[in-house]
């Protein structure tokens, strides 16, 4: 009986915290940021493939459902967001599996311990930790994965603690495809078809686990920024997408493979090619490899992955003057999952700024300070009430009619999802490859 009864508890106390925090839309239209209690609220939606495969220069619409009708309602989001995630996993990013089995580990003012056990296999990571210069426990964090790009003296500043995570120990670069290598894949294998990129993010999931799991003493659970450049530009853009815990989204110059539309890449003079971002490293998944001549054939493309962030905060920093970094595809993506926001009543949670002066890739740069502490002040301590802003460079400006031949529709209050009736799984059901 003392089974049964934990059993009980676990789901009662799973059902009490979707009560407390009810699915996603009906908070967005209070004009919160809807931060969830869970890595992935969809979790229970539906999910099918495209039936058949259908080109489409253009990108595809977001709010459109594989069985041809759009949705309606805002809370139709949740499970859209879930067909959207499995379309992104199948397609581009590869399966982020839910949470294993064991998750345990330490927060201490210096450092976070991560160990994790599934299905016999074990793997353990760290990250450090830099208090803020202001502030006191419990405090939000920013997760800076790589060890530059990010303005770590300005988040400290406003009152976030860093969270320095080496994505390498957990996907590491340098492997062949079939043997890849890190914490990810000795839990899930060395042939996973999950793209470092996904390996990233699985580790900043788990970190937050830890954090949640640790008494919230010293850091804040439900305050958790991700940020990174470049490469890590590109993890952080899809960390954020693949946690709805995580509070704000940072990906700084990301470039291909990152938030740039791959149907903008072919067309945009000097932007690094598809092929080139598959291939330079396992970023994105296996199956991404079909498509790099073709993206048009994608059933998704990025501002898809800038929509599952929605109505969280994301605050996308390009550099226009490196050709190579794809910026003006990354303006496209921006403000077509913008038009998503929009629908959610969040239009104010999105930002995207290009407009800089410095040419150097990764520059520490004055004019993001301010924008910087302004998101971390709005949904980190959740008091700022700064709009969204959009400073396109004019170097780099894309042209989002250009590209889309759908319109934002109005969609309605509608009901409030109700709560699922069981606690998420720790094993998704297997996504195969198409
Ligand atoms: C923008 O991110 C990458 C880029 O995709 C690569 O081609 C290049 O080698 O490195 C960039 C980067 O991560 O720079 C630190």
């Amino acid at each position: 009986t003392a089974v049964v009864l934990a059993a009980v508890t676990a789901l009662a106390l799973a059902a009490t915290a979707w009560l407390v925090a009810p699915a996603g839309m009906a908070r967005a239209t209070a004009g919160l940021a809807a931060v969830s209690p869970v890595e992935d609220e969809g979790f229970d939606c539906p999910t099918s493939n495209p039936s058949s495969p259908s080109s489409n220069p253009r990108l595809p619409d977001p709010f459109r459902k594989l069985d041809g009708s759009r949705i309606s309602t805002k809370s139709d989001w949740r499970c859209q967001r879930a067909e959207t995630k499995h379309l992104a996993q199948r397609y581009v990013y590869g399966e982020k599996p839910a949470k294993p089995q064991t998750v345990s580990g330490t927060v201490s003012n210096t450092a976070i311990t991560v160990n994790v056990t599934h299905n016999g296999r074990t793997a353990s990571f760290s990250a450090s930790v830099q208090l803020p210069t202001s502030g006191s426990a419990p405090y939000p964090a920013v997760v800076v994965l790589g060890g530059f790009g990010a303005d770590t003296a300005t988040i400290r500043s406003a009152g976030a603690a860093v969270i320095s995570y080496d994505p390498l120990a957990v996907g590491r670069e340098g492997t062949p495809r079939n043997n890849k290598q890190g914490a990810f894949y000795n839990i899930y294998g060395s042939s996973s078809g999950s793209g470092l990129l996904v390996a990233w993010a699985w580790g900043v999931s788990r970190i937050i686990d830890v954090i949640e799991q640790s008494g919230g003493g010293i850091l804040r659970a439900d305050a958790t920024g991700v940020t990174g450049c470049s490469r890590y530009g590109k993890g952080a853009f899809v960390t954020g997408a693949f946690d709805q815990r995580i509070a704000l989204t940072m990906p700084i110059e990301s470039g291909s493979a990152g938030s740039p539309i791959f149907r903008g890449i072919p067309g945009e003079s000097g932007a690094q090619p598809l092929s080139s971002a598959y291939g330079e490293q396992p970023w994105l998944g296996d199956a991404f490899g079909s498509y790099t001549g073709n993206p048009a054939n994608l059933p998704i493309d990025t501002h898809q992955t800038v929509a599952m962030v929605a109505p969280r905060g994301l605050f996308i920093m390009d550099n226009p003057h490196i050709d190579w970094l794809a910026a003006r595809s990354s303006s496209v993506a921006a403000l077509a999952g913008a038009e998503v926001y929009r629908a959610l009543g969040a239009g104010d949670n999105i930002s995207y700024w290009s407009d800089v002066q410095d040419g150097t890739h990764c520059a520490s740069r004055s004019e993001w300070r301010t924008p910087l502490q302004q998101h971390i002040q709005k949904f980190l301590h959740k008091t700022g009430s700064s709009a969204g802003v959009f400073r396109i460079s004019s170097r780099k400006a894309g042209n989002l009619s250009e590209w889309r031949d759908w319109q934002t529709p109005t969609l309605a209050d509608g009901p409030t999802t109700p709560p699922p009736t069981t606690p998420p799984p720790t094993t998704p059901p297997p996504t195969t490859p198409p």
